[in-house]
């Protein structure tokens, strides 16, 4: 069985990545329309001031998914990809769409799927190296030390949705959620 998005991870992504409906240039300037889309499926750029529709966006979506797809494919071990849930499906879909492959979290998960640690596991992906900015980022005492990290809480919120998903099957995207 060939692993494939359903509309909870679409829902999922969509929620972190945003969707505009008009494009727009992106934090490096480049034309960016719907959710995260900068070619079209015929390979032509997208241009600022085109415009697309809901049904759209999502259809050139499910089309860079489909990277994160054959990803997943390839990591998970035969019998998870026999046996696994689709919300689990969705929630490990996510999680490589937006970060590739997470050595700690694909090794519990092929280990055994229901160990409770997976939960913290996802949320180790929510960290990114810390400036060299005279402050102790991560809090062990030490000021900017060789790889020192930082919290970003934006990807905890999302590794927490995935989390969520992964164990209860139900999207909360943990808007609460504050430093
Ligand atoms: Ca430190
Ligand atoms: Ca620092």
């Amino acid at each position: 069985m060939a692993i494939k998005a359903s509309d909870k991870c679409f829902e999922l992504v969509r929620h972190f990545e945003g969707c505009e409906l008009k494009a727009y240039p992106d934090s490096g300037g480049l034309p960016t329309i719907g959710i995260g889309t900068t070619f079209y499926p015929d390979q032509k750029p997208v241009k600022l001031g085109d415009t697309c529709t809901i049904h759209q966006a999502k259809a050139w979506f499910m089309l860079d998914l489909k990277e994160a797809e054959e990803k997943l494919e390839k990591y998970l071990s035969k019998w998870n990809r026999d046996t696994m849930d689709q919300y689990r499906i969705d929630a490990l879909l996510s999680f490589v769409y937006n970060v590739g492959y997470g050595e700690t979290l694909m090794k519990k998960v092929n280990t055994n799927p229901n160990d409770v640690s997976i939960w913290g596991a996802f949320l180790l992906y929510s960290r990114v190296k810390a400036d060299k900015d005279g402050k102790d980022n991560d809090g062990d005492g030490i000021v900017d030390e060789k790889g020192e990290t930082k919290q970003v809480f934006g990807l905890l919120r999302r590794r927490q949705a995935e989390a969520h998903l992964y164990f209860k099957n139900e999207l909360e995207f943990y808007e609460d959620l504050k430093k």
